[in-house]
């Protein structure tokens, strides 16, 4: 083992960023290199990433890296789940979708009227949402647009192969799109054939770890000479910040908190039963095969969303003030269902939350810091939710919570989440998904060895948590 130097892109729906990670030795220490805005365009036809614009910022963001570190070994992309190009020739059809674009609503019924919900459950395994792939390419085919495609890539598989020139499909993003096999691991081709996907659309999967090339001449043209080779991390960022989760013991339940929050244990198995399909439960693909068995709680968005409100009638808000007042609230404030569908899409979120009370006849919070705190109680309610259903229905032991990502900043928040659940919760290390990028792929490359759990005592040795024991007891512990 000799060390070395890599670089992980690490995509977010609000920001990207590229990240040096120096390990081996015992060492693992990041340095950020570029930070760079992401946010979706809504044209004529709806909400789109600029997928161009985040290729030329991890490029530059690559050069950068590559002038700091003229040895770097490698680079590794994660990005958020379920959104995808499609492809015909190797040229990209169009502008990928956003997932929170509406145009699956129609979609949905259309799916479930060939594959019913339970059927769809057993075969991938997934919590419904309305976003996943499965029901974009349906919205997409019924647009005409899926029978040009030969081919289609989830984003981290798009830039590693503008990267590299090739293209595959990482197991851990595509067991996000509802057509891979939760018992198999593999493409699920009689599903896809009941959809109407044609079956020469999907790429070959591989692993986590597995090392694509180096750069192709354009990528050369815009990040200089390197002898860096692109190697596949968990390129769902949520796989990636579960690899970074610094457990000492096996009894542990994570938050990876950032505009989602990801709630769960981690497991050997799927859960496929229907008290797990109602309960709105997720068996994702981990690395090393593990299961992220967890539910998507709707997570920062509400208090993002609700700050470019202020922001549109042309206040400036400092989060850091706002979180201090919501907890300076000494009364106490109402909850509200942070897991409703009614949240999902963007714009005008002061008015739902506020909506979602006068539809019920109960008063919304009175005031800004208020509605702030009844966010984050209604967050911490709902992971204490999410966590007491993932013990009863996987069996899994929980003795404490970690909570990992940028909400493992938020103190009030990590202080209502211990009260909530009656766990002592660990935060951070904010860079979860990037650190468990950097991880997987010196892995790959030989800098360090071991499974996920010698992985994670590097997190523990070089990332220090910090503690919140919940302050009433709960009977959510018992
Ligand atoms: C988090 C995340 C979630 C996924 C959502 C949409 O960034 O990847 O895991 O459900 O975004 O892709």
């Amino acid at each position: 083992l000799s060390g070395g130097a890599v670089a992980a892109v690490d995509l977010g729906a609000t920001s990207g960023r590229v990240v040096l990670g120096y390990v081996g030795h015992g060492e693992l220490h990041l340095t950020d290199v570029a930070r760079f805005a992401n946010a979706p365009v809504r044209t004529l036809d709806g909400l789109h990433w600029s997928v161009l614009e985040l290729y030329r910022d991890v490029v530059e963001g690559l050069a950068a890296a590559v002038r700091q570190e003229p040895q770097l070994t490698s680079i590794g992309i994660d990005s958020w789940a379920v959104d995808y190009a499609l492809m015909r020739d190797g040229r990209m059809l169009g502008t990928p979708y956003a997932y929170r674009d509406e145009r699956t609503v129609p979609a949905v019924e259309a799916v479930h009227a060939r594959v019913p919900a339970e059927e769809l459950y057993a075969m991938n395994g997934l919590q419904h949402l309305p976003f996943n792939t499965l029901f974009q390419l349906e919205a997409d085919r019924t647009a005409g647009m899926l029978e040009l495609a030969d081919s289609f890539l989830l984003l981290p598989d798009l830039l590693g192969y503008w990267l590299t020139g090739r293209s595959v499909a990482e197991r851990t993003n595509a067991s996000t799109t509802g057509l891979l096999g939760v018992e198999s691991g593999d493409w699920d081709f009689a599903l896809a054939e009941r959809l109407d996907i044609p079956r020469g659309i999907f790429r070959s999967l591989v692993d986590a770890g597995t090392e694509l090339g180096g750069l192709a001449a354009s990528a050369v043209r815009g990040v200089g000479p390197t002898r860096a080779v692109v190697t596949t991390v968990g390129s769902h960022d949520t796989a990636s910040a579960v690899v970074a989760i610094p457990a000492s013991a096996p009894d542990f339940a994570y938050i990876s908190s950032g505009t989602w929050s990801l709630v769960g244990v981690e497991l050997e198995r799927p859960v496929l039963s229907e008290a797990s399909r109602l309960a709105g439960f997720t068996n994702e693909g981990g690395v090393d095969g593990r299961v992220r068995y967890l539910h998507n709680v709707m997570g920062l968005w509400l208090l993002s969303e609700c700050v470019r409100d202020w922001e549109r009638s042309g206040e400036s808000i400092s989060l850091a003030e706002l979180i201090a007042q919501a907890g300076a609230v000494a009364t106490a404030v109402p909850v509200f269902d942070a897991d409703d569908e009614i949240f999902l899409a963007p714009g005008g979120m002061v008015e739902r939350i506020e909506g979602w009370f006068a539809a019920r006849g109960l008063a919304a919070p009175a005031s800004r810091p208020e509605l702030v705190r009844s966010i984050l109680l209604s967050l911490a309610e709902a992971y204490a939710r999410s966590i007491a259903a993932a013990r009863e229905l996987s069996g899994a032991t929980v003795s404490h919570v970690h909570l990992v990502g940028g909400g493992s900043q938020n103190t009030l928040l990590c202080q209502l989440t211990a009260d909530a659940t009656g766990l002592p919760v660990l935060a951070g290390p904010v860079e979860a998904t990037a650190i468990g990028n950097v991880l997987v792929q010196a892995r790959a490359q030989g800098l360090i060895s071991g499974d996920l759990e010698a992985l994670r005592a590097l997190v523990v040795a070089a990332f220090p948590v910090v503690r919140y024991e919940p302050r009433v007891r709960s009977t959510a512990s018992a």
